[in-house]
């Protein structure tokens, strides 16, 4: 219980009520430091709290200030947390929801902190490619050891009140009555005779400081070492050994001179359009259907991986199959990631079962009456699809959501062998469909308003990030990874090898390059089909035998110990081998090319320019709503580096001209059919 009145028993309550999320924008620090104020020159008030609501305590800096004056209005963040250290009488955080970032800060600079076991605390700034700005460098490891403190803000991830109990940066965790156990606190500190105690007046173990941060720098892998938050945060921990108002200085540079940076400004954007990207254009605004139960229409990988999302969301799920044997292997996958889960201790195992317990398995179609949402998740082929949704058709309840999860295939074609094309839509997930987290929610030509608004639900109900498409190849990202991935093959009969091209893409933040990718995922489903592509490729376009070659050698990837690398117990090889060589070597020769090197910076352009060039292509023809959506495609399904932003922030920041002589360049190089995007397309893009 909260008192509605501002003072309760001489402890004066500060509400912190900013929705949606109390982010801390002009209005809000200013409610702050004049409340305190008034409070603290109030002779009946002996205590303050400081409490938020249900769903936040504070979720830090307004973002939607950064960049703009109101940022740097008085009071800033820091003058409300001085205000609060100053105070002569005790402040107490009252936490509930989240803390983050600045809301976390915001606590920090009370004198105890009181919190409900579920409220979540973190330190999220380095996804803004930032370190936090508002003491919190020099706080937390004052509170929890340099160690953890690095821990929290290297990962961002926000702990649970329950998860940082003993951690020092809490007084009191409490299962409910929040206002209660932090009135009670703020009394007690008001009536003991001991001075209050605040995070700045501590010290800091300079070794162990020390240590943490050469232990943090040994660890940094290849996306850390690529952005600057992250040797300042170690910069940052360091001065924490300081005297504190040197470390918080120190804090400060660091701090201002990331705000400028382009990695930055890069992951505010997708910060943003990751944001708008769930919201539907109005022509397409319409209620969710409701949905709790889920059938899953096979259970290979791919579905067992969307049930196991399903399970997890809480939904009733009913996996079907055709064969027992298929059904079993999949139930049996299934309850070895809860099984494993539970190993790891991220779920407990009473909650694992309850979970576990809304599957049902069966070879029966007509359990599809009794679901809202069907999925289905069978092998990729347009025939095998259509006679299983004839099937769905059959059985399904009227109102039911039908969606096919595929990565290539015409929705169209698919919903037309059903009696009811507007219920169907397309949903394509990634592999592990239980873990990646983006969702292409795929608008047919049919597909009715309200069936695309229960995509984007459940994409959002299953952890996901839902992009909605339109009904064309490959989709939004396929579409750009393929002219990407193509391009890339263009480069090896150029005279780059695979490691070159691997190497320069992962060098410019990639989580992987393309032929690595190619040889986990299996050359042979790109073989499958560019065989099918055959009979209606024009001999004249540019085609790269080179994956085809492979293939036909045996060499089709991972699974074969070979593919453009050669795997032992496996690990790859750091160079492609004399054979793989040998073909790209013929392959160049057959095309009269004259191999010459590529730079590192040659084949990142040329790769980004080729996406650059399709998403133009692909957002004219209105596959994409939003010219960010196609960036939070990329970053969050086809490992592009966040701290980019994604090809179309990318092109942003390039001289408009060079961005057309390259593209110039580059598609009359790509040789015949090739097309180029027009200049007013670019426009349209970039915007
Ligand atoms: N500033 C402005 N708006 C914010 C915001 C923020 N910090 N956080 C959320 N919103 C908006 C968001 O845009 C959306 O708006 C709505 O709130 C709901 O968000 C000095 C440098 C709090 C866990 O990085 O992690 O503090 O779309 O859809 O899934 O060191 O939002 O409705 O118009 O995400 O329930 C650090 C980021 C800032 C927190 C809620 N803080 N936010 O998740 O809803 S830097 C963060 C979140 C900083 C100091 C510094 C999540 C959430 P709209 P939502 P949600």
């Amino acid at each position: 219980m909260t008192p509605s009145s501002s003072i309760a028993s001489r402890v004066a309550c500060i509400e912190l009520n900013a929705p949606p999320v109390n982010s801390l924008g002009i209005a809000l620090r200013r409610h702050i430091v004049d409340s305190v104020r008034a409070a603290d020159a109030d002779p009946q008030v002996a205590a303050i709290v400081l409490i938020g609501t249900e769903k936040a305590f504070s979720a830090g800096a307004d973002v939607s200030e950064f960049g703009t004056p109101l940022q740097f209005e008085t009071p800033m963040l820091r003058d409300v947390i001085a205000a609060l250290e100053s105070c002569s009488k005790p402040v107490v955080a009252a936490i509930s929801g989240v803390a983050l970032g600045g809301g976390l800060e915001l606590a920090l600079g009370c004198h105890a902190r009181v919190a409900l076991a579920s409220a979540r605390l973190g330190t999220p700034e380095i996804q803004l490619g930032l370190i936090p700005g508002s003491g919190a460098t020099q706080k937390l490891p004052r509170l929890v050891g340099a160690e953890r403190a690095l821990a929290m803000m290297l990962t961002g991830q926000p702990l649970t009140a329950d998860e940082l109990t003993a951690s020092g940066l809490l007084d009191r965790v409490v299962p409910q009555d929040l206002w209660a156990a932090a009135s009670a606190l703020a009394l007690e500190l008001a009536q003991a005779d001991f001075p209050l105690s605040r995070a700045r007046d501590r010290s800091v173990n300079a070794d162990a400081a020390r240590a943490a941060v050469s232990e943090a720098l040994a660890r940094f892998n290849a996306r850390q070492r690529a952005q600057p938050a992250y040797q300042a945060l170690l910069d940052a921990v360091q001065a924490s050994a300081l005297p504190f108002d040197a470390g918080m200085q120190r804090e400060r540079e660091l701090f201002l001179a990331l705000m400028q940076s382009p990695e930055a400004a890069a992951l505010r954007y997708q910060f943003r359009v990751q944001r708008e990207s769930g919201k539907l254009p109005p022509s397409l605004s319409a209620e969710s259907r409701d949905f709790d139960r889920v059938a899953v229409i096979g259970a290979g990988t791919m579905g067992s991986g969307i049930a196991i999302a399903a399970l997890e969301a809480g939904l009733q799920v009913c996996l079907l199959e055709q064969s027992g044997e298929a059904l079993a292997r999949g139930s049996a996958r299934i309850s070895e990631h809860f099984v494993a889960r539970v190993k790891a201790g991220k779920v407990d195992a009473a909650k694992a079962e309850s979970l576990q317990g809304r599957l049902t398995a069966t070879l029966d179609w007509s359990a599809l009456q009794s679901v809202d949402v069907v999925i289905e998740a069978v092998f990729e082929d347009l025939a095998v699809k259509q006679s299983v949704f004839r099937q769905i058709d059959a059985h399904a309840r009227a109102d039911a959501v039908l969606a096919t999860n595929t990565s290539y295939l015409d929705i169209d074609a698919i919903a037309s062998v059903t009696s009811r094309p507007q219920d169907v839509l397309g949903l394509h997930f990634f592999s592990p469909a239980n873990v990646m987290k983006l969702l292409e929610v795929v608008q047919g030509r049919d597909s009715a308003p309200d069936v695309i608004a229960t995509g984007m639900a459940l994409g959002r109900e299953l952890k996901k990030t839902p992009i909605l498409c339109g009904n064309a190849f490959g989709f939004i990202g396929n579409r750009i990874y393929n002219a990407y991935r193509k391009q890339c093959e263009f480069m090896l009969e150029d005279g780059a090898w695979p490691e070159d091209v691997d190497r320069a893409l992962t060098d410019f933040g990639f989580a992987m390059g393309p032929f690595a990718v190619a040889d986990l995922s299996g050359l042979d489903i790109a073989w499958r089909m560019r065989q099918a592509g055959a009979a209606t490729r024009d001999p004249r376009e540019r085609y790269v035998h080179i994956l085809d070659r492979l293939c036909e050698m045996g060499r089709m990837g991972r699974k074969t110990q070979a593919g453009y690398y050669t795997y032992t117990d496996g690990k790859a090889s750091p160079a492609t081998d004399e054979v793989v060589r040998g073909v790209i070597a013929q392959a160049s020769a057959a095309r009269g090319i004259e191999r010459s090197p590529l730079s590192a910076e040659t084949i990142q352009r040329r790769a980004l320019l080729a996406m650059v060039n399709e998403a133009a292509l692909l957002f004219s023809e209105g596959v994409a709503h939003r010219a960010g959506d196609i960036d939070v495609v990329l970053v969050n399904g086809y490992g592009f580096p966040s701290w980019v932003g994604g090809p179309v922030h990318w092109a942003r920041t390039q001289p408009r001209d060079l961005l057309e002589q390259e593209l110039d360049r580059l598609v009359a190089a790509n040789g015949f059919g090739a097309v180029r995007a027009t200049p007013a397309m670019l426009d349209h893009l970039l915007g």
